[in-house]
């Protein structure tokens, strides 16, 4: 395993690839992580950080500003050093190597040609030997990066989706690619064994009969909170892993920053009822030491974040997960021991 140390903080411009309008500024890599320029050449890196920077149609009120979310993120993580976890004994960049390839080019008025541009990155990010983390963004963007997942690894692929809801109408207002239809448009991939879905966390009143039914039509699995309340988080999770580890290459995290309760994610979804905080950086903590694909966090809104109180939240979630990816490719070097859940 890699050890090298990015120790000095750099500054990030968006991808050249580009040619349209683009924001432009100084926002340094998520916890100093080296800046990735070229995608058809990642080597070295054990993980990288991706900006996904797209809201499409809007569910519910107005837009978030969730294309904010990755920007907002790298300039929090800058809080937080080194990313050293003391409960785990683990200095994230100490012990692993990180890159940020900044945000994946988007065309704020045409979603197949933004999605075909995030497709195409994440093709080249699934083809390396290197684990992404997909900042969005609303939860649309977990359907274009799961494809090209799967057709790098056709029917092969576990998906453990937190989330509140089941994300898997058919359409909304007559657009099939919006924040409330990704595992509907992902169950449906030639290359995606739903059986391999699983729902994790369902709760609430923002969902509906015909998606818990779509759910156990395709053959997907479920376990809604009241299931986690009932059976415990680590039961839960250990069975979900099991099934997304039986028959496959490993597992793909999504999460709607919704499975956290709205009290401790002022700037998330207002759903209530979920896990807390603390739950959630444990889970990934020990999802992260297993064989992990991706992890992508969507559904933070800085525009109504308080005291930017999510975004920070979502940089706890990623540090946790890396350094449970720390502690699992240790584990599997045979340089430490691993506490992953069985
Ligand atoms: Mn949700």
């Amino acid at each position: 395993m890699a050890s090298m140390r990015q120790s000095t903080r750099e500054s990030m411009t968006p991808s050249s690839s580009y040619d349209g309008p683009q924001v432009s500024g100084t926002v340094p890599t998520f916890l100093g992580a080296r800046p990735v320029r070229d995608f058809a050449r990642i080597t070295g890196l054990d993980a990288v950080v991706v900006g996904v920077p797209w809201e499409g149609s809007n569910t519910w009120g107005s837009p978030s500003g969730c294309e904010q979310t990755p920007k907002a993120c790298r300039l929090a993580s800058m809080r937080y050093g080194t990313g050293y976890i003391p409960e785990y004994a683990v200095d994230v960049m100490s012990e692993l190597v990180l890159g940020d390839t900044g945000d994946l080019p988007v065309h704020p008025t045409d979603v197949q040609r933004t999605f075909q541009s995030f497709r195409t990155a994440a093709h080249q990010l699934f083809t390396a030997d290197v684990v992404p983390v997909f900042l969005g963004g609303d939860h649309s963007v977990t359907y274009p990066l799961l494809t090209s997942l799967t057709q790098h690894r056709p029917n092969r692929v576990g998906i453990l989706h937190f989330d509140a809801h089941f994300d898997n109408s058919d359409e909304y207002g007559g657009d099939r690619l919006a924040r409330c239809c990704p595992f509907r448009r992902i169950a449906e991939l030639p290359e995606v064994d739903p059986s391999k879905i699983v729902h994790l966390g369902i709760r609430g009143p923002r969902n509906s009969a015909s998606q818990m039914q779509c759910a156990r039509e395709k053959g997907m699995t479920v376990f809604t909170m009241a299931d986690i309340r009932r059976e415990g988080l680590d039961s839960v999770v250990s069975e979900a892993r099991r099934l997304v580890v039986t028959d496959t290459d490993g597992y793909y995290v999504t999460v709607c920053s919704d499975i956290i309760d709205h009290a401790y994610n002022p700037g998330g979804p207002l759903d209530f009822g979920g896990l807390s905080s603390g739950e959630m950086l444990q889970t990934l903590f020990n999802l992260a030491q297993g064989p992990i694909l991706g992890l992508d966090i969507v559904e933070v809104y800085p525009l109504s974040d308080v005291n930017e109180a999510s975004v920070h939240l979502v940089v706890w979630l990623v540090i946790y997960a890396l350094a449970g990816l720390a502690v699992g490719l240790q584990s599997r070097s045979g340089g430490g021991v691993s506490t992953a859940l069985g």
